[in-house]
């Protein structure tokens, strides 16, 4: 069997570690939101792709979901000494992996590439690929105007009220050439827990994936990211309510029509069970322990087979 996932950062993150450890390293493809990438003090930040690849290679800060376990902060305390930028926190094993990457990038590697060598070189099996090579950069639009996301998200602590996403760069953007083998024979595709706004949406925008996914003819799932009303983690929910929309996973799923084929609701929200214009099923998708990552990748394999059988 052989299942693809798209996945933003932490929330995403826990089912894709579900997912990695209940299949076998060739059955599981990682697509990534790359539309948070940034460049800062002059290196290349990934902060999705390197959110997966620590929690795969379980080198990941278990508090904050981003960034290194066993971290140290010298480097940010003498740039703090300096003047320099700190609203962006980078650990010191953390700027290694950004330094080694943005190095590999100026000799001329494409970010697919840097990503697979960075992650066989943390033990990592699963493919992690970027969404594309090219440069698309999530702009948030709030009543002061645009704003670079990780402005919005780190140093404003996603407090401005937005009022709606720009993916720039995605209409020159082609997705990464490795997406295609990984769509081929492909039994079933798993839209993991993570915000539709700023981390599938920027994944859909890039020219000819989401008819790629489509066209490949596997069951597409999506995994509510709202639970009773709140998101399972970050701004998910605010974003819906600023944007006039109810903090409801059937409005996830309405974000979605058209697109998937089925919906992972939680069991908090079993009452709109049978009432969405797609299959649903109902699970425990609030993911605190391992065993809950693993029940829930179970569970949502499960359902995608159903639904590639027609037996759901
Ligand atoms: N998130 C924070 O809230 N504060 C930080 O200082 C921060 C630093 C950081 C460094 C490297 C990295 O890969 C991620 C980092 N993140 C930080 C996480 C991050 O930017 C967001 O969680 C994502 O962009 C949203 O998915």
């Amino acid at each position: 069997m052989h299942y693809v996932a798209l996945t933003g950062g932490i929330g995403g993150a826990k089912l894709a570690l579900g997912l990695a450890r209940i299949l076998a390293a060739d059955e599981i493809a990682f697509v990534v939101n790359t539309g948070d990438d940034f460049e800062h003090l002059g290196l290349h930040i990934s902060p999705d792709m390197d959110t997966l690849t620590y929690t795969l290679a379980g080198l990941s800060n278990p508090e904050a979901g981003w960034g290194r376990k066993d971290e140290s902060w010298q480097f940010m305390a003498a740039l703090d000494e300096l003047g320099g930028e700190t609203w962006f926190r980078l650990g010191d094993r953390d700027l290694a992996l950004h330094v080694t990457r943005t190095g590999m990038l100026k000799e001329g590697a494409t970010l697919t590439q840097a990503t697979r060598r960075i992650a066989a070189s943390l033990g990592v099996r699963q493919p992690i690929i970027p969404m594309s090579d090219d440069p698309v950069r999530t702009q948030v639009h709030t009543a002061s105007g645009p704003m670079a996301f990780q402005h919005y998200f780190v140093r404003d602590r996603c407090e401005p009220a937005v009022t709606g996403f720009e993916f720039a760069g995605a209409e020159d953007a082609v997705p990464s050439p490795e997406l295609a083998t990984h769509l081929d024979g492909c039994d079933g595709i798993v839209i993991c827990p993570s915000n539709p706004f700023v981390s599938v949406d920027p994944i859909l925008a890039v020219p000819g994936l989401e008819e790629a996914l489509k066209a490949s003819g596997a069951p597409l799932v999506a995994v509510s990211p709202i639970v009773g009303g709140a998101a399972i983690k970050g701004p998910t929910a605010k974003m819906m309510g600023e944007l006039g929309v109810p903090a409801t996973a059937d409005q996830v799923a309405e974000h979605y029509a058209g697109f998937i084929d089925g919906f992972i609701l939680d069991q908090q929200d079993a009452a709109l069970d049978g009432t969405l214009a797609m299959p649903t099923r109902v699970a425990q998708s609030l993911m605190v322990t391992l065993e809950d990552r693993e029940r829930l990748a179970a569970e949502t394999l499960d359902f995608v087979n159903a639904l590639r059988k027609g037996t759901d």
